[in-house]
């Protein structure tokens, strides 16, 4: 078990180990150093506001709204920077045309996605230097 607490906390994942993650309060980040297929079916990650895959290798997440909720605290909102080498597979997951135009976490540099079917409202947000 890896105990963010209260502050901004880098947190390193080794997918062999799928050590259980909170991030608790404040904006904790994920760092994945593993490359090829990331899936998070199996992890037990919460209370974490961004992925860091930004390392100059292949990565590819696969993310669905139930993985998103479940490592994310209430604003249900995950951050996810990366490099062109990265992809991300988003399931449930669509296009936000006009983020500006919503009342969100929206940063320019990344492009936006919103659950389109949970009823909760459960937002992807994906570093433009990753190619989708
Ligand atoms: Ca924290
Ligand atoms: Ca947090
Ligand atoms: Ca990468």
């Amino acid at each position: 078990m890896l105990n963010g607490g209260a502050g901004d906390d880098v947190i390193f994942f080794d997918v062999a180990d799928n050590d259980m993650i909170n991030g608790g309060l404040g904006t904790d980040t994920v760092k994945i150093t593993d490359t090829g297929m990331i899936d998070f079916t199996n992890t037990a990650i919460s209370n974490v506001e961004m992925i860091d895959i930004a390392d100059n290798q292949a990565q590819t997440l696969n993310l669905s709204v139930t993985d998103v909720l479940e490592m994310t605290d209430n604003h249900n909102a995950l951050f996810i920077d990366g490099d062109s080498k990265d992809s991300v597979q988003l399931t449930g997951f669509e296009k936000v045309a006009d983020p500006h135009s919503m009342n969100n976490m929206y940063k320019d540099g990344y492009v936006m996605y919103a659950d389109t079917a949970s009823g909760v409202h459960t937002f992807v947000y994906v570093s433009d230097d990753i190619v989708m």
